[in-house]
């Protein structure tokens, strides 16, 4: 029998020792896999975590992705996938079942999806706000945070999403360069920004869909 209590205290230690500066836990319930190919049947609490981007890189980014920083967002992914690796493993040992989402996989290219969105689930792990981005927004750290799920059968302690908000800062409203966040999150205009990430990663030859304007210029600290 598990003790839920310090497992989840466990699984938490194994995430921050790999480098996650964010951790919760959240009740997601009966999701479905976007690519068909995951049978997630029973895996219903999820497990959120995410790591820190390097602020020296993303100081460095001014009207469109760096090399840098694409080289970055790459390491960090693998670095979050490692983290789900090591949290799955751990998992299957307790006799638990437990898929680790891929980081930034896209799975439905003509509707731009993941396998499951990672916001959603960090959102009601009490990991932060949709904010005027669409980003997740961490009170701490802003939205230089990449994020990463476990999804699993064991039921955990979980965590409540938190308030918080984006009062009176419109840092990313007057950043973005294809003007596509507005006053509220639902006003964000998502063609917009696909169309102005591949005017900037073309004119710059970069093959990661990327930008990196309005994580740049959340950081967490009032406006
Ligand atoms: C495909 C994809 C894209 C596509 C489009 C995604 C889309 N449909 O929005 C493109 C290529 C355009 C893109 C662009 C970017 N992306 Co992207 N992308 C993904 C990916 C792989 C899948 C997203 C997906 O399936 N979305 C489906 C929709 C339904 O969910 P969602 O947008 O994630 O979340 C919404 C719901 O949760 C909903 N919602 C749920 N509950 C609630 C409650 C309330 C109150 C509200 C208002 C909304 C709400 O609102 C959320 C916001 O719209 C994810 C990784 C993943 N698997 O999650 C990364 C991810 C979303 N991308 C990320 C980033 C950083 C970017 C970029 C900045 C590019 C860059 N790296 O420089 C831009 C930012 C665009 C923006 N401002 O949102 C990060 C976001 C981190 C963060 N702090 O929020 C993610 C989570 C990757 C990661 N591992 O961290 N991306
Ligand atoms: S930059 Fe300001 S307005 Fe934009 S998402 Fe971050 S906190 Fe919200
Ligand atoms: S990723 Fe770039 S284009 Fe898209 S909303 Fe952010 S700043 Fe605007």
């Amino acid at each position: 029998m598990v003790d839920a209590v310090k497992e989840r205290r466990i699984v938490e230690r194994i995430a921050r020792d790999q480098g996650a500066v964010l951790f919760g836990v959240a009740r997601v319930g009966a999701v479905e896999d976007v690519s068909g190919e995951v049978d997630l049947a029973g895996l219903e609490t999820g497990i959120s975590f995410g790591c820190r981007l390097s602020d020296v890189v993303m100081d460095g980014i001014e009207d469109g992705p760096t090399r840098t920083y694409q080289y970055h967002y790459r390491q960090v992914n693998l670095l979050l996938d490692r983290i789900g690796l090591m949290l799955t493993s751990h998992l299957q040992e307790l006799g638990c079942r437990a898929f680790p989402v891929p980081s930034s996989q896209i799975v439905d290219w003509g509707k731009n999806l993941g396998h499951i969105s990672h916001r959603a689930v960090a959102l009601h792990a009490g990991l932060g706000w949709i904010g005027r981005s669409n980003l997740l927004v961490n009170p701490a750290y802003g939205a230089r945070v990449r994020y990463s799920t476990v999804l699993t059968d064991l039921d955990l302690p979980c965590d409540r999403p938190i308030d918080g908000g984006c009062g009176s800062c419109m840092r990313c409203v007057e950043a973005c360069p294809g003007g596509a966040i507005g006053e509220s999150p639902d006003d964000f205009d998502l063609a917009r920004c696909i169309e102005t990430i591949g005017a900037l990663t073309r004119r710059r030859n970069i093959g990661s869909k990327i930008c990196g304007i309005c994580v740049k210029v959340c950081t967490g600290e009032p406006a």
